[in-house]
């Protein structure tokens, strides 16, 4: 195994990669951020250097800075979390060069699922069922006119480059197509430097279930059933789960075997997830490939009792999975709730120092926190601030538990999304399961206030 690893990240995921090298013997080295000088992963690993300015271009995004600090410390790989580099195939190709492991699949790959029209292709040539739509980019309005006449209203249209639902748009007419492609050209063209457009057939009231993918460098690949996150509020996931209360034994089984195929057939490896919309006849869609650990992989871990990021560091050093797919236990129900320092009644970002702690504790209840008692949450990152995860013997049970556990979750000093996470949980809908893409939208009352005045 690795003798030292750096990690290219802040905050709790930090703090998760760092806490497994330790089970596992490896020595870490940190990086950070001026206003993150105080922060938990800093004096979580064995090392920690100072990297740049409090904004992220200045410092967790400078790759330079960051292979310095590994060639100094004699790291051997480098693990990038989620977000910031973790999907940066110049930041995996740049590691290669310097003879060090990315903890991640090869450039090619992060390239080639970077690209929605790509990875479209990739998977309309595997078999892998994609959204019925165009694997090219658009020349004008007028093709993506000609295409939906195809295809058949209503159809989106989306950036090849997309994410957070920038550059895409849900239209029901050629009018609305010609009114809409250029904006969100513009916009994609702004936000990712490539304006590359397609269209592909709306999928109405979808819920978005994602399949856990452990892939290692000797081709054997398996999955670890899925997650359940369509709960999400401006394309923020806010709740996850797993398993899904709403897809068959058939449907998982299809959509495992689907994921796998995906992942085979680009030679990944690394942990992935294959992203699909579900209908509400069980048809599932690719969406997307993210080839990173994932903010939500902790309710995969309780219930296969794995640890994503021992296997992602297993994988990257060349060992062989060491359990088959008939191997891959799924026991209980997992719930994951994300905590954002956050106004409930505005969701602006709320900011500040922490007075005050007080975390649930319990058999069943997991945190991964960034965050500790007087610690100051700061503007320049990501306002999530801790993850609570519960475990149940079966859905109702993990509610409960989820319940009880925000019941007594006390944060003093900023505001939180807390008492929101609440009105989701004691909500008859989701403990139900109804849990579609619009469920915030349509049950939560702060939610509606706001939705009318932005
Ligand atoms: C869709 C869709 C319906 N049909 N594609 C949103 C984020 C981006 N990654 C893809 N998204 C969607 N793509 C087709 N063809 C609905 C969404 C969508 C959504 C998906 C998952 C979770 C929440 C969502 C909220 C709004 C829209």
């Amino acid at each position: 195994m690795f003798k030292k690893v750096l990690i290219a990240n802040r905050g709790e995921i930090a703090a998760r990669v760092i806490r497994t090298c330790k089970v596992l013997g490896i020595s870490t080295v940190g990086v950070y951020s001026e206003a993150d000088a105080e922060a938990p992963h800093v004096k979580l690993a064995d090392e920690a250097y100072l990297i740049g300015g409090s904004r992220v271009a200045e410092s967790y995004l400078n790759i330079d800075k960051i292979l310095e600090v590994a060639r100094l410390t004699g790291a051997e790989a480098i693990h990038p979390g989620y977000g910031l580099l973790s999907e940066n195939a110049e930041f995996a190709r740049r590691c290669e060069q310097e003879g060090l492991v990315f903890i991640g699949p090869s450039p090619k790959v992060i390239s080639q699922m970077g690209s929605k029209i790509e990875s479209r292709k990739a998977m309309e040539e595997a078999g892998v069922p994609v959204v019925p739509g165009i694997t090219y980019p658009l020349a004008d309005a007028e093709e993506a006119v000609q295409v939906a006449k195809t295809i058949g209203y209503p159809v989106m249209l989306k950036a090849s480059a997309g994410g957070g639902g920038i550059g895409m748009q849900v239209v029901r007419s050629d009018d609305e197509i010609r009114k809409a492609f250029e904006g969100n050209q513009k916009r994609a063209t702004d936000f990712f430097g490539d304006g590359a457009m397609y269209v592909e057939k709306f999928v109405e009231n979808p819920r978005h279930i994602e399949i856990q993918i452990l892939a290692d460098s000797l081709g054997n690949t398996v999955y670890l059933w899925e997650r359940e996150c369509s709960i999400q509020r401006r394309h923020q996931k806010v709740v996850e789960e797993a398993p899904s209360s709403f897809i068959t034994e058939e449907t998982r089984s299809k959509m495992g075997a689907a994921a796998v195929t995906a992942a085979k057939s680009i030679g990944y490896k690394n942990a992935g997830t294959i992203e699909f919309l579900v209908d509400e006849n069980q048809n599932f869609y690719f969406l997307e490939m993210n080839t990173r650990l994932q903010v939500e992989h902790p309710v995969t871990e309780e219930i296969t009792g794995l640890d994503l990021v021992e296997q992602q560091l297993r994988i990257a050093f060349g060992e062989s999975l060491e359990f088959t797919q008939d191997e891959v236990k799924r026991e209980g129900h997992a719930i994951e709730v994300r905590i954002y320092a956050e106004d409930p009644k505005t969701f602006f970002p709320s900011p500040g120092k922490i007075t005050k702690l007080v975390l649930p504790e319990g058999p069943r209840v997991r945190h991964e926190l960034a965050i500790h008692d007087q610690s100051t949450v700061t503007p320049f990152y990501d306002p999530m601030i801790a993850k609570l995860v519960v475990k149940g013997n079966d859905r109702t049970e993990a509610i409960e538990n989820l319940q009880n556990a925000l019941a007594q979750y006390q944060v003093e000093g900023i505001k939180t999304n807390i008492p929101m996470l609440q009105e989701v949980a004691s909500h008859p809908a989701f403990q139900s399961g109804d849990t579609q893409t619009n469920f915030v939208d349509k049950y939560l009352k702060a939610n509606q206030k706001t939705a009318k005045r932005v």
